[in-house]
């Protein structure tokens, strides 16, 4: 596991799914689901307009099966503890996943209508963030989710937000869309960034596969702080901090950004150990009865800020429930 931003940095469209490979992918592939409320784009949020750039695009998923976690092959070591063992995973039941992650102009509509104060806001602390001179952490009570030190459209991934911000836009989204919309359980989310692939990455096991795929701690972020020169991939990929979702190539479920961008928040409470004793079926997640004040949530993907280990498919990120930081969104689901 890796937290975030609290320790040193580590280290389509559906005519571009391609032609489908297997039984899976024949269940799997990518459609876009129109609802009142959802205008379906080509790599989401690329129109302009703030009407447009507040809907949300969904991706319906199959119901199937996959291995979860990392295969002890990949010898990762302490890195991947808490990703082993690899263990069967069942979802039963078809959901929808946004295309991308949720973005500032759709966090935007949620806040005019609704005057919600996000916790970055209303501690006054604002959220975690890189210090560019330094490369250290820190707080600063003006890096909110609408300015979080560096530029963000409506099309960009809001940030500064945390797991509370998230389930509150779910709950607002509910009412808008009248049905269900909550953050994805980790085994969704794995399991939708894998898309059908074993590798370490969607896009294959080496981290040069990355390139195109996904934004992350590059050359261009090397650039602009010091620091990170050493553990930053060896490409640009021209976005030292967020890129506008959907800007990076799909997988082959036609979701961007699984990789990368920002670590995006899941349902599940963290437990390192979970996997031991993880269910088949729908895995959910430690209960209620293992949560403790010191409990994490879970997020996946890795961000902007890390190296590519860290955005593998299998790799499992946490974070303190009540903090925001600018290398953390989420993306929704709806059942
Ligand atoms: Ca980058
Ligand atoms: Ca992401």
């Amino acid at each position: 596991m890796q937290r975030q931003l609290t320790e040193s940095h580590d280290g389509t469209s559906c005519s571009d799914c391609g032609p489908v490979a297997s039984a899976w992918l024949m269940l799997n592939r990518c459609f876009g689901y129109a609802l009142p409320f959802v205008l379906v784009l080509s790599g989401c949020a690329q129109e302009k307009t703030s009407d447009k750039s507040s809907s949300v695009d969904f991706v319906d998923v199959m119901p199937g099966e996959f291995l979860m976690g990392a295969a002890d092959s990949e010898g990762l070591g302490q890195y991947g503890a808490s990703e082993v063992p690899q263990h069967r995973v069942q979802l039963t039941r078809p959901f929808r996943i946004s295309r991308c992650e949720i973005t500032v102009g759709q966090f935007r509509k949620f806040v005019d209508t609704t005057g919600y104060v996000t916790e970055a806001e209303e501690t006054g602390q604002g959220c975690n963030g890189l210090n560019t001179e330094t490369g250290n952490v820190e707080k600063l009570p003006t890096r909110i989710w609408r300015t979080p030190g560096f530029e963000q459209t409506d099309q960009h991934p809001v940030v500064c937000v945390s797991h509370r911000d998230a389930v509150r836009f779910c709950e607002w989204l509910s009412g808008e869309l009248k049905g269900t919309v909550r953050l994805p359980t980790e085994a969704e989310w794995e399991y939708c960034c894998r898309a059908g692939t074993a590798s370490r990455y969607s896009s294959g096991d080496e981290p040069e596969t990355l390139n195109g795929v996904a934004n992350c701690g590059d050359r261009a972020l090397a650039a602009k702080i010091a620091a990170f020169d050493s553990t930053a991939a060896g490409w640009d990929d021209k976005y030292p901090f967020t890129a506008p979702v959907g800007s990076f190539a799909p997988n082959k479920l036609g979701l961007h950004d699984m990789h990368g961008n920002v670590g995006e928040w899941c349902a599940d409470w963290f437990d390192a150990e979970y996997y031991v004793r993880s269910e088949v079926m729908n895995p959910a997640g430690p209960g209620e009865s293992d949560v403790t004040p010191m409990s994490w949530h879970v997020i996946r993907g890795g961000s902007w800020y890390n190296a590519p280990i860290s955005l593998r498919s299998s790799g499992r990120h946490d974070g303190v429930p009540t903090e925001a930081s600018t290398t953390n969104g989420f993306r929704v689901v709806m059942e």
